[in-house]
């Protein structure tokens, strides 16, 4: 297949577009990668289905975007030091939940830039994952509380209840994976700028900020509850019905993400995080 009719799909009126005309198996030519690069950049989320991707493919499509990140707390699969198995390695009970909205290692100075997952096994039904647009979470709030929000920082930590909740359960199993996250600690500005779009967007996460600075505890009570509420309205999601083949890719600097836990089926994805290049800025 020839890679010069790509097309993106919506998925939602908010973000996340499906992507066709796109064929993994050979090197894309330099004006496919801009086209992806560019539809990335629009939809935040992009999807192609029905692929079938040795390791190697899929590594590959992850380059496109950016540096493979490592990290050492996720399980591999077999015989490859990059490739993140999510869904079977017991490492999973113990992480710090996913079926929160969050931004991936959101506790690091650098957070990832994106993160591509691809389903292998997946349930008949159930075990969605939904993406939230940080720019439209920004962009629906009212003057006066964007004017609140602007110069205001958060302090990002899995050292809190909902992030060391799987830690705590897991006792003394968990103590590499948790010693691994609990040494990241970091402040982000709440309302963030993108670095290739120029647009603002709420960098808020229920999963590790743990407070915002320079609020007492019970105005962060009050007022992370309103904004935690706030990412999770469906006006600001794409939600995606996985099927085997499928790879999603997402920019990590501007969507929030869960998977939706309504099902004991197995469910086996790969996954590949991408490095990021920047600290969030304001
Ligand atoms: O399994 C999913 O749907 C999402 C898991 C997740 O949070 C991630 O891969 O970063
Ligand atoms: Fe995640």
């Amino acid at each position: 297949m020839a890679n010069t009719s790509i097309e993106f799909t919506p998925i939602s009126g908010s973000l996340g577009a499906l992507v066709s005309g796109v064929d993994f198996a050979s090197e894309l030519p330099a004006e496919s990668v801009k086209a992806l690069l560019e539809g990335w950049l629009k939809y935040q989320v992009l999807i192609f289905e029905d692929q079938e991707l040795t390791n190697q493919q899929f590594k590959s499509v992850a380059h496109y975007f950016g540096e493979i990140e490592i990290e050492e707390f996720i399980g591999k699969i077999e015989g490859d030091d990059e490739i993140e198995i999510l869904g079977q390695h017991p490492v999973q009970e113990w992480a710090p939940n996913p079926c929160l909205y969050h931004i991936d290692v959101s506790m690091q100075e650098v957070p990832s830039k994106g993160a591509a997952l691809y389903a292998v096994e997946i349930p008949k039904a159930g075990g969605d994952t939904i993406w939230v647009n940080g720019y439209a979470a920004w962009e629906a709030l009212s003057d006066s509380m964007q004017q609140f929000l602007l110069d205001k920082k958060g302090l990002f930590s899995a050292a809190h209840r909902k992030a060391l909740d799987g830690f705590i359960r897991g006792g003394q199993k968990t103590h590499k994976i948790a010693t691994a996250f609990l040494q990241h600690r970091s402040e982000h500005p709440i309302v963030c700028t993108h670095p290739e779009t120029g647009r603002k967007y709420l960098f808020v996460d229920e999963l590790f900020m743990h407070s915002i600075i320079g609020l007492s505890f019970d105005e962060n009570d009050a007022i992370c509850s309103f904004l935690f509420k706030h990412i999770s309205k469906p006006e600001f999601q794409c939600r995606y019905k996985w099927r085997v083949g499928s790879l999603a890719i997402w920019d990590n600097r501007c969507t929030l993400h869960r998977r939706v836990d309504d099902t004991n089926d197995r469910r086996i994805m790969h996954r590949l995080p991408i490095l990021g290049d920047a600290r969030p800025m304001s």
